[in-house]
């Protein structure tokens, strides 16, 4: 028999891991990438500095929710990542996420609602139970993954927070803290911190939209956007906003990331649409990972990454060439 150590907010009742235990976890962890990070060019992690998984999450497996496509091997789905709040190189984030502490953890929500407030996050997830769902992720550069994720729907969460008759749109907002997030830190940066993201109301309601606490069965890795991001499968992956902070409830369309940089090659829908080709690339294919020089694994582009059954209705009679 052996003693699983979770993070307080995914234990099912109120056991806390102890801190030493949680401190000494960290210390191992970024002694591991330091001496990781004096050695190795810049690039993908080698196997020497796989990643440590998270803790077991108890969950059901919702196959009505999933692909069965073959999935993404773990190690690629951690070590090849966007989060440019740790550098923009795709092996950054697996390197240096393990500066940023997710425990504890609490998420403001304010706004068109009846319940706003500041939420400890294993407040906000407590009645809820786990799903695992297996979903396709399209990034905008023309690379895809399937991922199983683990969490919860948005919409379960969204009803618990009661938002009101004006409440149009939600926006989600990343943690800035620049003394653990090196990229906020960075010169180089053209992104005007925090990171922003939202969603039209009925796209968060939509049964696809996913906020997740894991993947593999695990606790979410930092790199992937401990400890709650958003999953919104039928668009590109930016808008699938990791470390969640804040939710705000709005009647105004926020303004996002990627769209305030560069509005012409970024829209704030961002359907998965291989009919609207990005400016400066084909949205066509994809190179579904792992992919490597000899077998790039090139793939048809399917609209709204397949999920058009579920999500078509959401833009009917909307142009979506000049609504990307
Ligand atoms: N806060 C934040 N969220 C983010 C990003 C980011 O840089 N910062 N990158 C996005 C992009 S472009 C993609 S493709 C996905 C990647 O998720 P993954 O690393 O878990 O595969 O996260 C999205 N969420
Ligand atoms: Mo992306």
């Amino acid at each position: 028999m052996f003693i699983k150590k979770r993070p307080s907010w995914a234990l099912p009742h109120s056991e806390v891991t102890p801190e030493s235990v949680y401190l000494n976890r960290r210390q191992f962890m970024s002694g591991t990438v330091a001496v990781a990070a004096g050695l190795s060019m810049p690039g993908l992690l080698s196997a020497a500095e796989l990643p440590v998984p998270g803790e077991a999450l108890d969950y059901v497996a919702m196959p009505g929710f999933s692909t069965d496509e073959k999935k993404t091997p773990f190690e690629d789905v951690t070590r090849y990542n966007n989060f440019y709040e740790f550098g923009t190189g795709k092996g950054d984030p697996a390197r240096y996420a393990d500066e940023m502490s997710v425990d504890p953890w609490s998420v403001v929500v304010e706004g068109e609602c009846g319940r706003p407030g500041e939420y400890a996050l294993e407040d906000l997830l407590k009645p809820h139970e786990y799903q695992e769902r297996v979903y396709r992720l399209r990034c905008v550069e023309a690379w895809s993954m399937v991922i199983p994720w683990i969490g919860i729907p948005l919409a379960d969460i969204i009803k618990r927070l009661e938002p009101n008759s004006r409440a149009k749109y939600v926006y989600f907002e990343t943690l800035y803290d620049p003394d653990q997030m090196r990229g906020q830190r960075s010169l180089f940066s053209t992104i005007d911190w925090p990171y922003q993201e939202g969603l039209r109301m009925d796209e968060a309601m939509n049964e696809l939209s996913f906020l997740a606490v894991g993947l593999y069965g695990k606790t979410m890795p930092n790199q992937n956007g401990a400890p709650i991001r958003l999953v919104v499968p039928w668009k590109y992956g930016f808008k699938s906003i990791k470390s969640i902070v804040k939710i705000r409830f709005q009647e105004e369309r926020p303004k996002t990331t990627w769209e305030m940089l560069a509005p012409q090659e970024y829209g704030f829908y961002a359907n998965v649409n291989p009919d609207v080709d990005h400016p400066r690339w084909s949205q066509k294919r994809e190179r579904r990972l792992p992919s490597g020089l000899l077998s790039p694994n090139w793939m048809e582009t399917v609209k709204f990454n397949g999920y058009g059954e579920q999500v078509a209705d959401l833009y009917k009679g909307m142009d979506l060439s000049k609504f990307y």
